[in-house]
């Protein structure tokens, strides 16, 4: 397979894993040079597996951006492991990220490691391990982590970055294109993800109930895009949404007083929603209570899981 130039192309899958909040969908988002996949400085925050693609002459990176690996016990977040067990078979190389700003005290190093083997244990491609967040963090303790991490499992590299940044970003992939295969692009060269308007404007939407809501309330909120219409004539798009929650309890939070916090999720999702679609929203949001949704497998479904 050959560019225009009869160059061949570079064309492979590469999965982000690591536990919650390392910064798996900030490095996405870095690579594809636009933002896809929300980010929070809450964990969790991923929930699907997001697709993004990388185009440039002569390669294309099909990256996955996957919820964060942790011990799940309740249906929605044991789903979410899945996802991101599931995305690490059939890609040409792993990224395993991890933050290296956390603390890892000294009766943890040995349990830490011995859960990243066992994750990364049936993977046959290659594992890159990215020490993310090196902004945070000074030199020698670097080195140390380095050390220690390369003990613990045969790396195909370990590279520190700061995908907030975009330090160490153009290593990785200089690394990453090494493994990918030469073979066609698998996705037309214009499109950054295989999701739909609708996904990416439900995501933009929780993005903003995580980030301006408190206590467990994200983790009980889902969103469901109601309605979709665009208008070319008056170029206006009208989107209806509901905030679904667990709880009755939960409803005042998410409005707040006189309405004011659903007030500003919406002021807030509207602009980063115009962005994504490049034309003028009309967003109607409510909130509705499907009790203990999180653990109703149907309703599970229906949000595409
Ligand atoms: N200081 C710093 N913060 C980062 C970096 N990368 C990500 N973050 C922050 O870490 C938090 C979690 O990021 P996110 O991409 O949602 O992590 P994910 O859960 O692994 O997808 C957010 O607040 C990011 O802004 C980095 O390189 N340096
Ligand atoms: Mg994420």
């Amino acid at each position: 397979m050959m560019d225009l130039d009869d160059k061949p192309i570079r064309s492979g899958m590469v999965a982000i894993v690591g536990p919650p909040n390392a910064g798996k969908s900030t490095l996405m988002n870095a690579l594809l040079e636009q933002k896809i996949s929300i980010v929070t400085p809450k964990p969790q925050t991923t929930r699907n597996r997001i697709l993004g693609i990388v185009n440039a002459e002569g390669y294309q990176i099909v990256l996955l951006d996957t919820p964060g690996l942790h011990k799940a016990r309740e249906p929605l977040n044991q789903e979410m492991v899945r996802i991101a067990m599931d995305s690490l078979h059939g890609v040409d190389a792993v990224i395993y990220m991890i933050d290296v700003s956390l603390p890892l005290p000294d009766r943890l190093k040995k349990e830490k490691g011995q859960e990243l083997a066992g994750y990364m244990e049936q993977v046959t491609s290659p594992v890159i391990l990215v020490l993310n967040k090196v902004d945070l963090l000074n030199k020698e303790k670097l080195l140390a982590l380095i050390q220690a991490y390369s003990d613990i499992f045969p790396f195909h590299a370990i590279i520190p970055i700061s995908a907030l940044h975009g330090d160490g970003t153009d290593r990785l992939l200089a690394e990453l294109l090494q493994l990918l295969p030469i073979g066609p692009r698998y996705y037309p060269e214009d499109i950054p993800t295989d999701a739909t308007e609708r996904f990416l404007v439900a995501e933009i939407i929780r993005e903003k109930v995580f980030l301006l809501t408190g206590e467990e309330v994200p983790y009980s909120s889902a969103v469901l895009i109601e309605s979709f219409k665009e208008d070319p004539v008056k170029g206006l798009i009208t989107i209806h949404a509901a905030i679904v929650l667990e709880r009755e309890s939960q409803k005042g939070i998410v409005i707040g007083k006189g309405g004011l916090k659903l007030k500003s999720i919406g002021i807030a999702a509207r602009k980063d929603i115009e962005k994504l679609l490049d034309q003028k929203v009309l967003l109607k949001l409510w909130v509705k209570v499907r009790k203990n949704w999180s653990q109703d497998e149907n309703f599970l479904k229906e949000l595409g899981f």
